[in-house]
């Protein structure tokens, strides 16, 4: 007898008869029962096959549909938040992706789960048909959960490399020091009013209770420059839609631009001890011109040093194990707290 994918139901002709006392097999028919003359058995299994293939049809059908409709429309964003960066249509593009995939997967798994519920639901003692070292089945099942890795691996390796990518001239550039348990922002070569690239001009602090400001232009590509003097901070705002680890002994990069303005609240994103939930910062992004003037005014206002060494002392009273670092990161500071 031909092997065929989907050849599961039981028949008598896969049951020995020798095996199965026809006490046994109950209301199922048999050749003679069934009234088809003996020599008409093949022309019986070919109208069982052709029923089988529109069962078949019946079943992928609305699953192309689903799989159709889900490329074709309006997607849906599953869940995914609106970002305010370049990088947002392409991030929720991915995820559209793979949540459809998953949809896809699904909903054949489910169908073939409920089919084998009904269509296999016991009848009698004799078990259905029972698959085993069927080589295209075998294939199929090996070769489709490949696809769909390759697949997922493909976009997810173009996108991640676009994200990453680092231009040879951003707009601005940010240090940003993620230390226990604060943010420090250092604008290198912030470019408006000098007549020559300057380093460090302008440096924003957070401490307790006062989480430091990053002000930020609008459509500009900025560079972010992590670094850390104690443990493994996390650098995260999360309309970004992109965190990255602050290591220390490790300068970490990565280049975005805001497309939107707002004030959007920033987090570490690595538990980095007993203050960690109180690593917060907030990122402002303004129009150009609002941001040249912040430049501006902070680039032309006296350097308050005494104040910044007294405000270094309160922060690393309430916390012992981070007055070092603390004081390490604020000693350079030359217009903290924002
Ligand atoms: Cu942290």
């Amino acid at each position: 007898m031909r092997r065929s994918f989907g050849r599961t139901r039981p028949s008598v002709a896969d049951v020995p008869v020798a095996e199965v006392p026809a006490a046994e097999v109950g209301g199922m028919p048999t050749t003679a029962d069934s009234g088809e003359a003996p020599g008409t058995h093949g022309g019986g299994q070919r109208a069982h096959q052709r029923s089988r293939g529109r069962r078949t049809l019946r079943l992928v059908g609305p699953l192309a549909l689903v799989g159709f409709a889900a490329t074709a429309c309006e997607r849906p964003n599953f869940g995914y938040p609106d970002g305010v960066t370049n990088y947002s249509p392409r991030l929720l593009n991915l995820w559209q992706g793979s949540a459809i995939a998953a949809l896809v997967v699904g909903v054949i798994v489910w169908g073939m789960i409920f089919y084998a519920v009904v269509a296999f639901r016991k009848r009698s003692d004799v078990l259905p048909r029972q698959i085993r070292y069927n080589l295209p089945v075998e294939i199929l099942y090996t070769v489709v959960p490949v696809v769909i890795v390759v697949g997922m691996f493909y976009y997810t390796a173009r996108d991640e490399s676009e994200v990453t990518k680092l231009s040879a001239h951003p707009d601005v550039t940010v240090d940003v020091i993620g230390f226990r348990w604060n943010w420090q922002f250092k604008y290198l070569d912030p470019g408006v009013g000098q007549s020559s690239p300057s380093q460090n001009q302008i440096e924003v602090t957070g401490r307790p209770g006062e989480p430091a400001v990053l002000v930020l232009p609008q459509n500009r590509s900025i560079r972010f420059v992590e670094t850390s003097p104690d443990v493994i901070h996390s650098f995260w705002v999360p309309e970004f839609l992109f965190k990255r680890d602050v290591i220390p002994g490790r300068i970490n990069q990565f280049e975005l631009t805001v497309t939107k303005t707002g004030t959007f609240i920033g987090r570490c994103a690595e538990l980095c001890g007993t203050d960690h939930d109180r690593m917060n910062f907030y990122v402002k992004v303004v129009p150009q011109a609002e941001y040249d003037k912040f430049i501006t005014e902070r680039l032309n206002a006296p350097v308050p040093s005494s104040s910044a060494s007294s405000s270094t002392t309160s922060s690393s009273t309430t916390q012992t194990q981070a007055a070092g670092a603390s004081t390490a990161v604020t000693a350079t500071t030359s217009g903290s707290g924002q």
